[in-house]
């Protein structure tokens, strides 16, 4: 079995910043210790609105804390986000997150993240080399 505490996870590399400043995620759980899905704890920043298209991955994102809204692009519905909301990308919907205030996040993706992503121009992760099929 692992045990991780998250207060002493956050003071290590496993915590990564948003070089864009929208959110900070802290990767509890990776593709390294071979669960199949990565977990982390993210905050997004009160006033961030920002677009992801996870491309490459599927993510569950549940909310602890806070407000605010995602809207699916394809088809420009908006869903409000408040704690107990559950939204699940399981389209690699391209979307846009807006913090109406701070919000903490629970995060799932598959396949796993391996700890240092942080999003490239279209929003998405790179997969690991050993994930990409030739
Ligand atoms: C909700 C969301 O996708 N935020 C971006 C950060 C991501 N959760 C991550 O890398 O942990």
């Amino acid at each position: 079995m692992i045990v991780r505490q998250l207060q002493d996870a956050e003071k290590t590399s496993r915590k990564i910043v948003d070089p864009k400043g929208n959110w900070d995620s802290t990767r509890l759980l990776l593709k390294s210790d071979g669960m199949g899905f990565s977990f982390h704890i993210t905050t997004i920043y009160a006033g961030a609105d920002f677009q992801m298209h996870y491309q490459n991955h599927l993510e569950s994102v549940y909310c602890m804390s806070g407000k605010g809204e995602v809207e699916t692009l394809a088809d420009g519905k908006k869903y409000p986000i408040s704690p107990g909301t559950l939204y699940i990308l399981d389209q690699h919907d391209k979307h846009v997150l807006r913090a109406f205030e701070e919000m903490k996040m629970a995060c799932v993706f598959n396949p796993p993240l391996t700890g240092k992503e942080v999003h490239n121009a279209e929003g998405a992760y790179e997969l690991d080399a050993d994930e990409i099929e030739e």
